[in-house]
């Protein structure tokens, strides 16, 4: 039976990319069914049963036609709760962005909009509970603010370990190195991700001729009605790579974080969570804290311990003990 790789997702329609060609896929009842019953036993979590580059076998039909009967183990899944349904709630339900993810590249404008690093935490430990292996942050329209200021902003990325580039789709400045990132290997798969309005599609069509992917603002009145569509798709570079297209990412709420996890996904934490004085430490008014300690000595930036007490106090009121 012939495998492949799920190379788009619309509404129940999978296209598999295969070596004799594409084929548009559904899911066969079987594997449904088999779904239905892990989840009532309990053995697995409501989830998406197929998922963006996800590695499948099928069977064809007939021309350009099949069933998916099989779909091999995920590793480096990004998901979020599924949108619209209340968290905490049985009924929640995991979405997943892409499944088999080597790479996330996080995109912010430098200005216009204005960067929010709230959100680039979120996604940060959405991709650290996902063990990404690879984890890029990009700041795009760096034409706009001085080299100064962009480091001010974002060099405690850096510092804590996270590759960060500078770039501008605009002046074509730190393209190369973008493009190292992303183009080359043809089997590495990234998610190229961040708000509207940071430049993702300028970007992309820098990088690669004759993609045409639109561009522009996209304001909230014409996103919002799309949600239910969940098209999303895998461009594939000529010289060697796959990059995830979804448009429907506006905002990730962690899945399946528990809040005493949480810390371990800030990796600037991780040396001091051990040295705390009590085991199950959350970091905020426990005595002999190493990690309020680095936060009182610099060593943690107060932002990020910020995001890290905003985060905490979210995964709380949602969990279900
Ligand atoms: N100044 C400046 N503007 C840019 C740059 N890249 C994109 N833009 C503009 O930002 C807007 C949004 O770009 P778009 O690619 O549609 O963003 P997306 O929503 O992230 O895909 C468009 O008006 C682009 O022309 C850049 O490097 N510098
Ligand atoms: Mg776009
Ligand atoms: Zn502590």
């Amino acid at each position: 039976m012939p495998k492949g790789r799920v190379i788009r997702t619309q509404s129940g329609f999978f296209t598999v990319q295969t070596d004799e060609g594409e084929v548009v896929c559904q899911i066969s009842g079987k594997l449904k069914i088999d779904a239905q019953r892990a989840v009532h036993k309990d053995e697995a979590q409501r989830s998406d049963l197929v998922a963006l580059n996800d590695f499948v076998t099928i069977e064809v039909a007939d021309a350009n036609k099949g069933m998916i009967v099989g779909v091999e183990d995920r590793q480096h899944v990004l998901s979020r709760v599924e949108p619209g349904i209340s968290v905490g709630t049985s009924a929640e339900s995991e979405q997943i962005i892409l499944a088999n993810t080597d790479q996330a590249v996080f995109v912010l404008a430098a200005s216009k909009p204005t960067p929010n690093t709230r959100t680039l935490d979120r996604y940060l430990v959405s991709a650290e509970k996902a063990e990404i292996p690879s984890i890029v942050i990009c700041v795009n329209k760096a034409d706009l603010l001085a080299p100064a200021k962009l480091q001010q902003k974002f060099g405690v990325y850096e510092t804590i370990g996270y590759t960060v580039l500078y770039v501008s789709a605009m002046t074509g400045a730190g393209l190369d190195a973008l493009r190292q990132v992303l183009i080359g290997d043809p089997n590495r798969v990234s998610v190229f991700t961040g708000p509207s309005g940071v430049g993702k599609s300028s970007l992309l069509n820098v990088l690669q001729d004759g993609l045409h992917l639109e561009t522009s603002e996209v304001s909230d009145a014409t996103t919002k009605g799309r949600h239910t569509t969940r098209f999303s798709q895998l461009i594939q570079f000529k010289d060697g790579g796959y990059v995830a297209d979804t448009p429907g990412i506006r905002s990730i709420a962690p899945w399946d974080i528990e809040p005493h996890e949480l810390d371990s996904y800030f990796i600037e934490m991780r040396p001091y969570i051990s040295q705390c004085k009590f085991a199950d430490c959350s970091h905020r008014h426990e005595p002999n804290c190493a990690v309020v300690a680095a936060v009182e000595s610099a060593a943690i930036h107060p932002e990020r311990y910020d995001s890290y007490l905003r985060l905490r106090e979210e995964l709380e009121e949602q969990y279900i003990y």
